[in-house]
């Protein structure tokens, strides 16, 4: 009773936007953020009913990540850390479009019964709250707060401006029984990195002073002020972060950040011919890139990929994307399992097979597939969208899932923690220091750096840098593991992207009828070729990828698979 007069009077202060239909997509309810101040108040109710239910931590992140900065956004963390499950989904997308206020009412107490949320009881709800830069982010905040105080003993915790993975780490960490605090992940980032650089076989260090400074493109967004934070902590790279973000320095995501760079193959701005030979960085919330090596990141520091302009000419890029992220960790791991694997004298044997996994989607390169099988690696494809990749992942003891566009990580299983644990405890004094035994703390060093509760373009950046450290290796060396096959995406706008459906891991398309096969027979009149469409789950787009032998080809197979689609 209590409970129902608290939301009616509470929901009132929000209105639905009209005419608008609303989904919570890949990544959570983004829309331009003037019409997200219902939804966000709705999400934090959702929210609250969560964590009650799961008596757990429930976290709520305001952002849209690489969309530009009049869009906002909310997803969730569910209690290990990942995404919210997909079972509550349609119930998100329910309440976000319940216009009449006796519908949206209901639904939550339908829900509440049907999911048996025992609200009013002892179990409180306890909900983190974080947000990106945009200025919209302060309003929305407000709404989710009063959202999640509309639910009888829920409390909102504010964990203030912060990436989406950080507070992604943050419940999984408080979830675990730790202490929680922004200064522990950077602690746990810097410690685990310093580790992996410690354990650089010594004769090698000479030869890896390659590429002198690292440069990275923050997309105006929290990226790069959280990693000007991080860099006080690390020592051994010298990091300059271009596109912080700071007042002047340009627009939240325009022209800059990961997603731009890697779909449009250009070097974002404020990168210019000087910076020709360095590694540069480039992340979705963050960009990286280093000098003669550049990286980016994207607008909430959940993606990477790095680059380098390989000539003063132009400012072509060359892009080292997520599938050659995931390449190096993987030929990285191998590496370690294998010399874990090997009988020393030290009496360390391997009693148990790790099962290492690969998992990607349609839109890697089939360079990157190409190569990945070679390494003797088991791959699965799932579709687009981090949820279905870290699901799919976390079946093996080590999964490492990448997208193309640099958004991804690594999982470990308990098992194969405790595992590497009881591998570096019980050897023997003599062994100490035996290549099995440093190939266990170097995998062990792996899982504390790589953020396991989602991609991280921070804790990525510095595990990439360990291992081109440690194999002494440029970016250049680096672009080399594999010749990425020439590729082009495209997207046309359409009234109804539901119109379109696919199977095969997006790879065929389902409706509309006869799509497929027009789509087949233009692909087959290209060498290599291989092309796919797929409704966006973030825009009102149909996307197209087209890959081919040369440029060219790939450009015009995109396009006129686009044309098909229109
Ligand atoms: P959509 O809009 O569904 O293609 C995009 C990315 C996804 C994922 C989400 C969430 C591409 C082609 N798609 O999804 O991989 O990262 O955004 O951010 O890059
Ligand atoms: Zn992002």
């Amino acid at each position: 009773e209590k409970q129902q007069a608290l939301l009616i009077e509470s929901a009132s202060r929000f209105p639905p936007p009209q005419g608008v239909k609303l989904s919570y997509g890949t990544s959570g309810f983004r829309a331009d953020a003037s019409i997200l101040s219902s939804t966000v108040f709705r999400v934090g109710i959702l929210a609250a009913l969560r964590s009650i239910k799961t008596k757990s931590v429930i976290g709520l992140m305001i952002t849209a990540s690489h969309n530009q900065v009049s869009d906002n956004g909310i997803k969730i963390a569910d209690p290990t850390g990942g995404m919210l499950t997909q079972d509550w989904e349609p119930f998100a997308d329910a309440i976000a479009n319940a216009i009449d206020p006796k519908d949206f009412i209901q639904l939550i107490t339908e829900f509440v019964k049907k999911e048996d949320i025992p609200i009013g009881g002892v179990q409180s709800a306890e909900i983190y709250l974080g947000r990106d830069t945009r200025p919209s982010g302060e309003v929305l905040l407000e709404a989710a707060k009063q959202g999640i105080s509309s639910v009888v003993g829920a409390v909102a915790i504010d964990m203030g401006i912060l990436t989406t993975p950080q507070l992604h780490w943050m419940v999984r960490r408080k979830n675990m029984g730790m202490k929680v605090s922004e200064s522990s992940y950077f602690e746990q980032l810097s410690n685990s990195f310093r580790c992996l650089v410690d354990l650089i076989p010594k004769e090698d260090t000479v030869t890896s002073k390659v590429d002198e400074k690292l440069i990275v493109d923050g997309s105006n967004g929290v990226g790069g002020e959280k990693l000007e934070e991080l860099k006080k902590l690390v020592d051994g790279l010298i990091i300059e972060v271009r596109n912080t973000g700071k007042e002047g320095e340009g627009i939240l995501n325009e022209r800059v950040g990961a997603d731009f760079v890697q779909k449009e193959k250009v070097a974002p701005l404020g990168f210019s011919s000087n910076d020709v030979g360095i590694r540069l960085v480039s992340y979705l919330h963050v960009h990286t890139h280093r000098q003669c090596v550049l990286r980016s990141l994207d607008g909430d520091a959940d993606r990477l990929v790095y680059f380098h302009i390989p000539s003063i000419c132009n400012m072509k890029i060359d892009l080292v994307d997520g599938d050659k992220i995931l390449s190096l960790y993987s030929l990285f791991i191998m590496e370690q399992l294998r010399a874990l694997s090997k009988k020393e004298n030290s009496g360390m044997i391997a009693d148990y097979s790790v099962k290492l996994g690969v998992v990607q989607t349609a839109y890697a390169n089939g360079a990157s597939t190409e190569y990945l099988k070679q390494l003797g690696l088991d791959i699965v494809f799932t579709p687009t969208g981090v949820k279905y990749l870290h699901e799919k992942a976390a079946e093996y003891d080590i999964g490492i899932y990448f997208e193309a566009n640099g958004h991804g990580t690594i999982l470990f299983s308990e098992h194969c923690i405790s595992w590497l644990e009881s591998r570096t405890n019980e050897v023997s004094s003599t062994s100490k220091g035996s290549e099995q035994h440093k190939a266990a703390l170097r995998l062990l060093a792996i899982s504390n750096l790589i953020n396991q509760a989602v991609g991280d373009a921070l804790s990525g950046l510095l595990l990439a840098e360990a291992i081109l450290l440690h194999k002494g290796w440029s970016i250049k060396r680096w672009a080399t593991l594999y010749q990425d096959l020439p590729s082009r995406q495209l997207k046309v706008k359409v009234a109804d992207r539901t119109a379109v459906t696919t199977a095969n891991a997006e790879t065929v398309v389902v409706k509309p009828s006869g799509l497929q096969e027009a789509i087949n027979s233009e692909t087959a009149k290209f060498p290599l070729g291989r092309s796919f469409i797929r409704p966006s789950g973030t825009e009102d787009v149909i996307r197209i990828y087209a890959e081919a032998s040369t440029q060219e080809a790939a450009d015009t197979l995109a396009e006129s698979v686009a044309e098909h689609a229109k």
